[in-house]
């Protein structure tokens, strides 16, 4: 190591004249580096990545956290490898000698310029393309698309569940049992859901955390969001979207069960809530809060329901 000052013209590449080739020191460091813990964090810790790989859709963003922490580490280390070595190689030198000064030189460097902008516009359209790819491929990633789903699952037969938000609690109604409505999101394992997310009142996000969807429910709006469930265990379903006083206590949860279990609860529950589900207003994609404020409805006596023919509360109007 040389107490010397490097010169305005040899920084940042290594030069002759007996200076060490710091710039392929410093290359050949990031790289070691890179091979070692890229696929130690790949191997090692990515399996244990949230959110985990209970859905398809879970599965893919787990992935996707990987491969943008594979792809960041290398740039991770490529900054501390820089700051260490400057650290070791051009701090201060001791009292009386001058401080090294980077010059002209090393802040018009063409070649460090170039490549900063070729590597940097590769992994930025890289990850374009890729994220692009991974939207596409997951049938939306587990957000919600909207009414008119663009990207949608070829499966055969696909379970709608139905996701009201309200202040502030979520439910569930199962469309194709009768249209009953639980307070506990159950979902068959090995079946493709298609969540339809909608709200009676403000706007409140539905994130079913292990399952990766998270969907807006808006009033007046059915968002679908798809996902394919691979093995069983709990979910938890928080709301995402700041709500109202109690948005910190919109959540509920749920399981991922095994098909019979989940054919059995479901028939169980549609017999058991029959009397109920009678009182609800029909199932329909989108309701509006009754416009009877006496009968527990959301909106004033003296405000119409801006839809007629879906009305949630007691009273249907005459069609
Ligand atoms: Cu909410």
């Amino acid at each position: 190591m040389s107490d010397t000052a490097p010169r305005p013209d040899d920084a940042p590449v290594a030069a002759a004249d007996g200076e060490p080739r710091h710039f392929a020191r410093m290359i050949a460091i990031w790289l070691m580096l890179s091979l070692i813990l890229d696929p130690l964090f790949y191997f090692l810790v990515g399996p244990h990545v949230p959110p985990g790989t209970m859905t398809s859709t879970a599965e893919e963003n787990q992935f996707d956290f990987n491969i943008l922490i594979v792809i960041a580490l290398p740039v991770l280390i490529a900054v501390w490898v820089y700051l260490g070595y400057s650290i070791v190689m051009w701090r201060a030198p001791k009292s009386g000698v001058a401080d090294p000064v980077g010059g002209e030189t090393a802040r018009t460097h063409l070649g460090v310029q170039a490549a900063w902008i070729a590597i940097t516009s590769v992994i930025v359209l890289f990850l374009a393309g890729f994220g692009t790819f991974e939207l596409i491929s997951t049938n939306g990633a587990g957000g919600g698309e909207g009414p008119n789903p663009i990207w949608t699952p070829t499966a055969a037969h696909i379970l709608p569940i139905q996701v009201i938000g309200q202040q502030w609690a979520f439910t569930y109604r199962y469309p194709t049992f009768g249209g009953f409505e639980t307070k506990q999101l159950m979902v068959p394992v090995d079946t493709t859901i298609a969540f339809h997310v909608t709200s009676l009142d403000v706007i409140h996000s539905f994130w079913a955390y292990q399952l990766s969807i998270k969907a807006d429910a808006n009033p007046q709006v059915d968002n679908v969001a798809f996902t394919t469930t691979n093995h069983t265990g709990s979910v938890t379903v928080r709301c995402s979207e700041l709500c109202g006083l109690w948005h910190g206590a919109m959540f509920n949860y749920g399981q991922v069960i095994s098909k019979q279990a989940f054919e059995n609860w479901a028939t169980a529950t549609e017999k058991a809530n029959a009397s109920n589900t009678k009182l609800l207003p029909p199932f329909a994609w989108t309701y509006v809060p009754d416009a009877n404020g006496a009968d527990g409805g959301y909106y004033n006596d003296t405000v119409v329901p801006y839809s007629p023919s879906e009305v949630y509360g007691a009273k249907q109007p005459a069609s």
